[in-house]
């Protein structure tokens, strides 16, 4: 086996839903992106949002990862507002707060976190589904680069227009089951959430067009998504976003 194999393993991990271990012994970022879009392009749906991952130096921490790494939520996987997600397709569900963006214009190249958020249309609460196809979560950076940066869903909460806020000062609360599990600022994503899509738009070859959602990368530890689970991601000033995780059947989104 070697890294060449891996898109294969990891389509075929998603078909049965059996975990995989990583090899990607030698393999570079810059390859690991190209075998990322291999992934993409064997699952034959549509990049629909644009997720950045190990943004957080809890994150990073906890992953053993010095640097963030980006990936492309597919046609099929937005849980609309009120939706059940089902844990039925996925492998070991992981949910984490982040903030995404929606962008007004394209951006590509050198551009800074202020031009980022002058390019922002709409701000919003957002919670990202992770599933990593790696048994444990355990992988390098180039392994989950090429694991599509462990991507699943996403919920989007309520657009709020980015003017007069400060995306670093933003508190959020998640709530499971009703009780308090985690709190964080926007800052924990790279200092500032807007600095981390600024981040994409210069490292990603294809430009962030207007009106592409960007989620910023996850501010607190991941929470394991069980059946029967409820979880809500608030932002000061944004408004909340809830998902409610069932067994398989019960749900609406499944692949
Ligand atoms: C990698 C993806 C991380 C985030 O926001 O940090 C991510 C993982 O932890 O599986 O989405
Ligand atoms: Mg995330």
């Amino acid at each position: 086996m070697s890294a060449r194999d891996l898109p294969k393993r990891l389509m075929d991990a998603i078909a049965t839903r059996t975990a995989i271990d990583p090899d990607a012994d030698g393999l570079t970022v810059a390859a690991a992106y190209d075998l990322q879009d291999e992934v993409i392009t064997l699952q034959g749906r549509a990049p629909v949002a644009a997720k950045l991952g190990l943004t957080s130096r809890a994150k990073q921490q906890q992953m053993h990862v010095d640097e963030p790494a980006y990936g492309w939520l597919l046609e099929g996987s937005q849980v609309e507002a009120g939706e059940a997600l089902s844990c039925g397709s996925l492998i070991q569900p992981r949910v984490e707060p982040e903030i995404a963006f929606r962008t007004g214009r394209e951006l590509s190249g050198a551009v800074t976190a202020a031009e980022v958020l002058a390019a922002t249309e709409a701000v919003m609460p957002a919670i990202d589904v992770l599933d990593s196809r790696y048994a444990g979560y355990r992988f390098t950076l180039p392994a989950v680069i090429v694991d599509n940066a462990s991507a699943a869903r996403y919920c989007l909460g309520p657009a709020t227009p980015p003017e007069g806020l400060d995306l670093r000062l933003l508190g959020v609360l998640v709530t499971v089951d009703g009780r308090l599990h985690a709190t964080a600022a926007g800052a924990a994503s790279q200092d500032d959430p807007a600095a981390a899509v600024a981040w994409m738009a210069n490292t990603c070859h294809r430009p962030l067009q207007a009106g592409d959602v960007v989620i910023s990368g996850g501010l607190t530890s991941p929470v394991d998504l069980h059946p029967g689970t409820v979880v809500t991601t608030e932002v000061d000033r944004l408004g909340s976003v809830t998902l409610r995780a069932v067994t398989s059947g019960s749900g609406t989104k499944e692949d």
